[in-house]
């Protein structure tokens, strides 16, 4: 263990030295992994004030450990389509640290992941899963299948082939995959049979989102949107604004989306855009959810289609100009990376009060610092988004005791845990001297648990 060399240096220049450090490794270890140096570089930057106060988590070289992942593995997904034709994607999991509970996170199907874009969702599920405060380690899976104008049987035997070498690494109490971008009820529904039949065992805790029938959690499906509007309405509320009449933007249209859109109708705000990697739509009278649930939920649609039922409304076909659109609060539900400067510097030309990341780094670093600087409020996707993770691992509770609770008992539970994360984010800013800035809160509030583990169960 290195000795402290306090004497020498001020406290602030050791931490900011050894971050710079840290950074400088990761950045060789992975040259051609933006999205994760991205992911690791903000984590980095709000650490220096924890590291000065503690120089322990130095001592104990806890970030140096930390940015490493526990393991990686990719695999061949060898499958058959339609017309008989062999196929190969690419499958990944990442098993980033499990210092506080098994891995969990979840598993994205889309032509972009890599191990870039795996790497940086598995490194921020560590800190999102810890601030949840529920006993879960960090991981994400995934594969460059695009299920985009895939049949249903393409994507069951898809699915039933990634399994097949999935299963070799999960378990109830060693990871516990879930949805995320292309996988929903019907993918965690294909997958759950081929693992109950790989291991002819009934064993509900291997995966989240489940279906109702066997072993999903009511609110699953609700929980990550509600989540994110629950966080929202807790920091309007402590800087004394409410959702009610305000105008919302959400992009996206998928799971994340919908349920945002749900509830923040539910509490009286008037959700006026929504889209998808094609394009936005705008409705003026407020988004009408049957119809985007029914285009994008149930069906297989794209969101252009709304404006033929929907008069009043308008189609755009550049989804990322969304952000021109003059808003009280900006919810970015889709992607990674799907708001930039530009756009931070339109919505703030167009007096937005808050922002809030449903998707997981939606907003670029300069975008962020945009906000914080302008004093927009800003609701990081770790603490904002925790509320799906964390309802898995109340699924991963009920299944573990063999009960399940009512919609109300989950959806009271998430709305308690949505306003603790909004607290000990807050504490930590505060506590490090960084009040208000809830980036940093978070990272700090779910940096510590991870860090205070790890140091208790020595190096390993
Ligand atoms: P879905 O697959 O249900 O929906 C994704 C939505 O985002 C679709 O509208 C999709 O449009 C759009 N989208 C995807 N990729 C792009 C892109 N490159 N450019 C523009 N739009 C895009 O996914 P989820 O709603 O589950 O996930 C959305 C985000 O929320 C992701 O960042 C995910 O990591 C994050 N998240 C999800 C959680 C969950 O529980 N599901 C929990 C926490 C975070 P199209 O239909 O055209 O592809
Ligand atoms: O990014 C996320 O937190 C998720 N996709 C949910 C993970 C989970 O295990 O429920």
């Amino acid at each position: 263990m290195k000795a402290l060399d306090g004497k020498q240096e001020t406290k602030s220049n050791r931490a900011t030295e050894y971050a710079e450090q840290v950074f400088e490794t990761v950045k060789a270890r992975n040259p051609h992994e933006p999205e994760f140096l991205q992911a690791v570089k903000e984590i980095i930057d709000s650490l220096i004030p924890v590291f000065e106060k503690n120089p322990k988590y130095m001592d104990y070289s806890i970030l140096d450990r930390m940015v490493e992942p526990d393991r990686i593995i990719s695999f061949r997904v060898p499958w058959v389509d339609d017309l008989g034709n062999v196929q190969v994607n690419r499958g990944f999991r990442v098993q980033f640290n499990n210092a506080i509970g098994p891995y969990k996170g979840g598993l994205r199907f889309h032509p972009s992941v890599n191990n870039s874009i795996i790497k940086f969702l598995g490194f921020e599920q560590i800190f999102k899963n810890s601030l949840t405060g529920q006993p879960i380690g960090g991981a994400k899976g995934g594969s460059d299948f695009d299920p985009k104008g895939k049949s249903e049987l393409e994507i069951m035997r898809f699915t039933q082939s990634f399994m097949t070498e999935l299963s070799k690494h999960i378990g109830p109490d060693t990871d516990v995959p879930a949805g995320d971008i292309g996988v929903g009820a019907r993918e965690i529904g294909f997958m759950f049979g081929q693992f109950k039949k790989m291991r002819s065992r009934f064993e509900p805790g291997v995966l989240t989102g489940k279906g109702i029938d066997f072993g999903g959690s009511l609110a699953r499906t609700e929980a990550t949107g509600y989540g994110v509007v629950y966080f929202i309405q807790e920091m309007l509320q402590h800087n004394d604004l409410d959702l009610k009449d305000k105008t919302v933007v959400i992009s996206g249209s998928g799971n994340v989306s919908i349920y945002a859109i749900e509830k923040a109708q539910q509490l009286g705000a008037n959700v006026i855009a929504c889209s998808d990697s094609d394009g936005f739509i705008v409705d003026t009278d407020g988004i009408c959810l049957e119809t985007v649930k029914r285009l994008k939920e149930t069906g297989d649609e794209r969101i252009c289609e709304y404006v033929k039922e929907h008069s009043n409304a308008h189609y755009s076909d550049n989804c990322t100009d969304i952000w021109d659109i003059p808003c009280d609060i900006a919810l970015p539900c889709a992607t990674q990376n799907e708001l930039d400067e530009d756009a931070a510097r339109k919505l703030i030309a167009n007096n937005v009060k808050a922002i809030g990341e449903g998707a997981n780094m939606p907003c670029t670093h300069a975008a962020v610092d945009l906000f914080l600087e302008e004093g927009v409020l800003f609701a990081p996707g770790k603490a904002a988004n925790a509320g799906g993770v964390a309802v898995s691992a109340l699924e991963m509770a009920q299944n573990s005791s063999k009960i399940s609770w009512t919609f109300e008992e989950v959806d009271f539970k998430l709305q308690e845990i949505m306003k603790d994360i909004y607290q000990k984010s807050m504490g930590s800013a505060e506590e490090y001297g960084t009040s208000g800035n809830l980036v940093a809160g978070a990272n700090i509030a779910g940096f510590l648990k991870v860090a205070d583990a790890m140091i208790a169960q020595g190096v390993v």
